[in-house]
């Protein structure tokens, strides 16, 4: 792969997908789309991978969509080419991924951060949907992930006028869950998924379709939803294996069975 990079840590079982675009600020093309599609689907299917983490560079995670690739593209193309089913393709990821954005996470970079199930950032770190001033408007998202996330009076600013956020208002506003020195915000991420790594991997597969759920059930059906999968998980020996653990006051061994 060249525009992504594979960075696995089986003895910790976690894995970096790192964008490796960095002169043109890790625009996303339609070939770091796909590597990362592929990267992505490797990384679910490994036993020995039980989180992923997707980041860029300290200057950017990324400014969004390559926009000289896209410039001359018709309606026509744009629907063949079907960039979404790379997209629907991401999200349908069943291991937690987590976003270490420092710099620019504009556009796709910002929708795709909003695609990760938690997001690390860096204290310059810079969130924006500036679609608006191309004469388009966010295709991935932007429109309905930024708004549940942080209320519709900010989403319409960004959405808008294409302004920037700041990694404290982004903080501020519930769209990251922390933010730290750029020095330390990788290892921060990797600190992150080690602990998700330990953890029963059944557990937390059926824990992040239940939460995603909740963006699109009622009340009652996310409700429904959470009961059968938290029916299931008694079928498991991680489940066994948890609740002896504490019982016997050591630490459970999770083997995702
Ligand atoms: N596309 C292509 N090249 C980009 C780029 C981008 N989005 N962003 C930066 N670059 C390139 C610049 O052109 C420049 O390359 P050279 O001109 O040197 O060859 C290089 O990266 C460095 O950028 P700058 O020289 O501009 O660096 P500055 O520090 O001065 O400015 C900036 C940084 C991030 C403020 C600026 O580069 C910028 O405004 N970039 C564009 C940000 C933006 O508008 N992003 C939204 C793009 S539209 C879809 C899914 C998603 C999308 C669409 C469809 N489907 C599923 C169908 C998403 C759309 C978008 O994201």
């Amino acid at each position: 792969m060249q525009f992504v990079l594979i960075e696995p840590n089986i003895a910790e079982n976690y894995a970096i997908l790192r964008l490796n675009r960095p002169r043109e600020l890790n625009a996303l093309n339609l070939q770091l789309m796909q590597e990362l599609r592929a990267g992505l689907q490797l990384l679910d299917a490994d036993d020995n991978i039980r989180c992923i983490i997707i980041t860029g560079n300290e200057r950017a995670f990324a400014a969004g969509a390559d926009i000289k690739q896209m410039q001359e593209r018709t309606a026509i193309d744009m629907l063949k080419i079907d960039q979404f089913s790379t997209w629907d393709a991401i999200r349908k990821t069943k291991k937690p991924i987590i976003a270490a954005v420092s710099g620019f996470a504009l556009g796709g970079g910002c929708e795709l951060a909003m695609l990760c199930d938690m997001v690390i950032a860096s204290e310059t770190a810079m969130f924006g949907q500036p679609e608006i001033k191309l004469g388009v408007m966010p295709g991935a998202g932007g429109t309905q992930r930024l708004t549940r996330a942080v209320g519709k009076a900010l989403a319409m600013e960004m959405v808008l006028t294409g302004r920037f956020i700041d990694a404290n208002k982004a903080y501020q506003f519930g769209l990251i869950n922390k933010i730290v020195p750029v020095e330390y915000y990788l290892q921060e991420a990797i600190t992150l998924a080690k602990e998700i790594a330990q953890l029963s991997p059944l557990a937390i597969r059926l824990a992040k379709e239940s939460v995603n759920k909740a963006f699109d059930a009622t009340l009652n059906e996310g409700l429904e939803f959470e009961r059968k999968n938290f029916y299931m998980l008694f079928a498991s020996q991680d489940q066994k294996e948890g609740m002896a653990a504490f019982v016997e006051k050591r630490t459970a061994h999770f083997e995702g069975k």
